[in-house]
């Protein structure tokens, strides 16, 4: 028996050996296959609460500019390789706004990012973008951001709010999120509601291309730059006495020889209407609207040097590669000169799909106040007959202004009368937002003539308290000039600009009250990491608590 036994013990014994193999091939099939099932559908899961960390948190608080309302929730989202940008409704509009959130995302992550319609799937793990038009009390530039462990949801009623709030989520992101090369992120988001608005419709910058000519790539820079910050108009002063930067075909010596020099002597340049209309679709495609400027009838020289006929005596001065304003006029009583104004503003309104183009009107004196009065009220009813609103530096408002004629603050106060005459102002006091002006008496660039602005200066005062006579209802918003005698590159005009815009963009954007330099100061030292990583060279003011 036990003889027998053993044989059939060790049939048994090899049975149960093959039967293992079987098992831990069986085993074995069974886990790969779960992995493989993992690996197609891990979002179907609930995402774990994870609690955001201390930097994920502070960023929520540190935006800028101040959002209207921030309630954060518990947890976070984290941006992974498998998160997608989901778009309704997906036309070509919102789909461009979802492809600008990946690009500006992709580099750093190295995730992919799809783009693509949202089919009501509803997975986990998503960013979402949509347009509600159901909420329309947030206006034409606001937006609702909700962000839960599951998903980032960002609506609004119109596509700008979209990009604002886009700007909004980058802002969320770790600071390295703005590298152009992959980074080891924790790509993490504080969980929270975010619903916010403008104070103003106009918050924007303006270049100087004329004292100094700053090439396409450089201009398109600076608008991303902005961008960032939620500001929406790019005035740019097209001419002055040093250059005439644009093409017009009716008189092209003003770009081919008014704009061959700049101040100091160096080559300065124009842009041709090709590159012109690229500079105004680049902004446009960031919700950014051009302000073309052509001053006048002062700060002409370059037009006065390129046509003889302009100027009274008919005779053309020399180029002027200096510093000094308030020389140059154009002839008020040639009639040739409204001629050459006409076809001027008829080849720039073409060009341009805002219904603004700017007069100038700045520093006349070497026009008679009669000459300049005719001149300003006839250039305001060619503006209009181009089927544009004319905006003036604040001495237009010494002459009578056309309905819809908008005055431009920057010094003396004049522009009180344009409110008192109905039309409104765009606030650019020299003293708090002309980002020319140095930051102190060590600054290597700018100038001094409205005082030293340091950064604290550009963000403690508020447009409707600026100017007695001129109150919240008169104005259209807030505009920060930068004029170049002094500047020759986009680094130049990145140490001048920054970190003061934040502040410009955060008085044009966010509600007065709730807001402060002293909390200010501390959400602009944790943006700092942010202009770093953005390469941005920004002037490290010692008046803030950098990190
Ligand atoms: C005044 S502000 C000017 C410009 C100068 C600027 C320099 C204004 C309307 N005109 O022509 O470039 O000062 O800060």
């Amino acid at each position: 028996m036990v003889y027998d036994l053993s044989p059939g013990l060790k049939v048994r014994k090899r049975f149960s050996f093959f039967q293992s193999i079987f098992l831990l091939l069986i085993l074995y099939l069974l886990t790969s296959c779960r992995s493989n099932l993992k690996e197609e559908a891990p979002l179907k899961a609930t995402t774990p609460v994870l609690e955001p960390t201390l930097e994920t948190a502070e960023r929520m608080k540190s935006l800028i500019p101040k959002p209207v309302s921030v309630t954060p929730t518990s947890g976070s989202f984290t941006l992974t390789n498998d998160t997608q940008i989901l778009i309704k409704p997906a036309n070509q509009e919102l789909i461009f706004i979802g492809d600008y959130l990946a690009g500006k995302l992709r580099s750093s992550t190295g995730y992919a990012l799809p783009v693509t319609p949202d089919t009501g799937v509803n997975e986990p793990g998503n960013l979402y973008l949509s347009i509600n038009d159901a909420d329309p009390s947030l206006g034409a530039e606001g937006y609702l951001l909700t962000i839960t462990p599951d998903r980032v949801s960002l609506t609004a009623s119109q596509p700008a709010g979209l990009f604002w709030g886009v700007q909004t989520i980058r802002q969320l992101l770790p600071p390295v999120v703005e590298s152009k090369v992959i980074q080891p992120g924790n790509w993490q988001i504080a969980a929270g509601t975010i619903r916010d608005y403008p104070r103003f419709s106009w918050r924007g910058v303006m270049l100087d291309v004329a004292r100094h000519f700053f090439s396409v790539e450089d201009v398109k820079q600076y608008i991303d730059l902005i961008a960032f910050y939620k500001m929406n108009r790019f005035h740019i002063h097209i001419s002055d006495d040093q250059g005439w930067r644009l093409m017009i075909d009716s008189w092209p010596n003003l770009a081919l020889y008014g704009g061959s020099t700049e101040v100091g002597g160096g080559p300065g340049g124009y842009y041709t209407k090709d590159q012109f209309t690229e500079i105004v679709s680049y902004a446009q495609s960031r919700y950014i609207l051009v302000v073309p400027e052509i001053d006048m009838p002062g700060h002409t020289n370059a037009a006065l040097a390129s046509y003889p006929e302009l100027n009274c005596n008919g005779i053309a001065p020399n180029l002027y590669t200096g510093t000094e304003v308030g020389f140059s006029s154009l002839c008020v009583s040639k009639e040739i000169t409204f001629t050459f104004l006409g076809d001027v503003i008829h080849e720039i309104a073409a060009l341009t799909p805002g219904p603004y183009i700017h007069i100038g009107g700045d520093e006349a004196a070497a026009t008679s106040p009669g000459d300049y009065k005719k001149l300003i009220e006839r250039v305001q009813a060619i503006v209009q007959a181009n089927g544009k609103q004319a905006i003036g530096w604040e001495e237009i408002s010494q002459v009578n202004l056309l309905p819809g004629s908008i005055a431009q603050y920057w010094s003396s106060g004049h522009a009180r009368k344009a409110a008192e005459q109905g039309n409104q102002v765009i606030m650019s006091p020299a003293s708090k937002i002309y980002l020319d002006m140095k930051y102190n008496s060590t600054t290597p660039l700018g100038l001094n003539w409205a005082g030293y602005v340091e950064v604290s200066d550009s963000y403690n005062w508020d447009p409707a308290n600026q100017l007695p006579g001129v109150a919240e209802s008169d104005i259209l918003g807030v505009e920060a000039p930068l004029w170049s005698e002094t500047l020759e590159t986009i680094q130049d005009i990145e140490y001048m600009v920054f970190p003061r815009l934040l502040g410009v963009a955060e008085i044009g954007w966010s509600p007065s009250t709730g807001r402060g330099w002293d909390e200010y100061k501390e959400r602009l030292a944790v943006q700092g990491s942010r202009l770093k990583a953005m390469e941005v060279n920004f002037y490290p003011s010692p008046q803030v608590p950098w990190r």
